[in-house]
């Protein structure tokens, strides 16, 4: 049975929540809770698991996966198929870019600003400077969802489970979705989807959500 090394409020987590119950796959959850400013209480030895003691970690067959995309990878690899990551170069740089965007602009844009309205982040920068960041990686979601059911190749890939989550969570973070309709539709497209696994709830400690 694989185990997955899980916070349920955890934007990273959930992405492989979301993941393993869109493929349907059982695995057991082992709970990582914080200390302090956003760091992990993780058990003895867990950096054998991961080096940077983050969550989330994946253990399938013994080995531990550390890393968001790295387990998506590894999950499409190895349970779902060219269909969520194609294998040819073309059809896996497009799926690459989106989780790069994921990594990089998304995170320290929607998930820094979520996080350090919960009072969760122990990084740098300003909210201002999160909300900026966001605003990016919100035209660039939109540039491409304005016009497209998915974010690559047409149809559901692991870039589209990378991007959901903290673009979902984006009100938490004060930010408000309202003027991109195109990650709206797409972000109901993904919550119809079979499997869906609904978004952990808001614990209200950022305050009111934004519209
Ligand atoms: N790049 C990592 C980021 C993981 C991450 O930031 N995890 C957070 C929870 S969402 C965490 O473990 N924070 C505690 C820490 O950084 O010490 C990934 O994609 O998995």
């Amino acid at each position: 049975m694989m185990v997955l090394y899980n916070r349920e409020r955890s934007g990273n987590c959930y992405k492989a929540r979301l993941m393993l119950s869109l493929l349907g796959l059982a695995y057991e959850k082992v709970a990582i809770h914080r200390e302090g400013k956003g760091r992990n209480r993780a058990p003895e030895g867990y950096d054998k698991l991961n080096p940077l003691r983050q969550i989330p970690v994946l253990v399938a067959d013994g080995k531990p996966v550390w890393g968001t995309i790295a387990i998506l990878v590894y999950l499409a690899r190895k349970h779902g198929g060219e269909r969520w990551l194609p294998l040819d170069a073309e059809g896996e740089a497009e799926v690459t870019q989106w989780l790069s965007l994921a990594q990089n602009e998304i995170f320290y844009g929607l998930g820094r600003a979520r996080s350090m309205r919960g009072q969760r982040w122990h990084g740098t920068g300003t909210l201002e400077e999160a909300h900026a960041v966001a605003a990016v990686a919100l035209r660039a979601l939109e540039s491409r969802l304005g016009g497209h059911e998915w974010l690559a190749l047409g149809r559901l890939t692991i870039a589209d489970v990378a991007c959901y989550s903290y673009a979902v969570f984006a009100p938490e973070g004060g930010i408000s979705l309202k003027p991109y309709t195109g990650v709206r539709a797409w972000l109901t497209r993904i919550a119809g989807l079979p499997g869906y696994l609904p978004t952990p709830p808001y614990d209200g400690a950022g305050g009111p959500l934004v519209e």
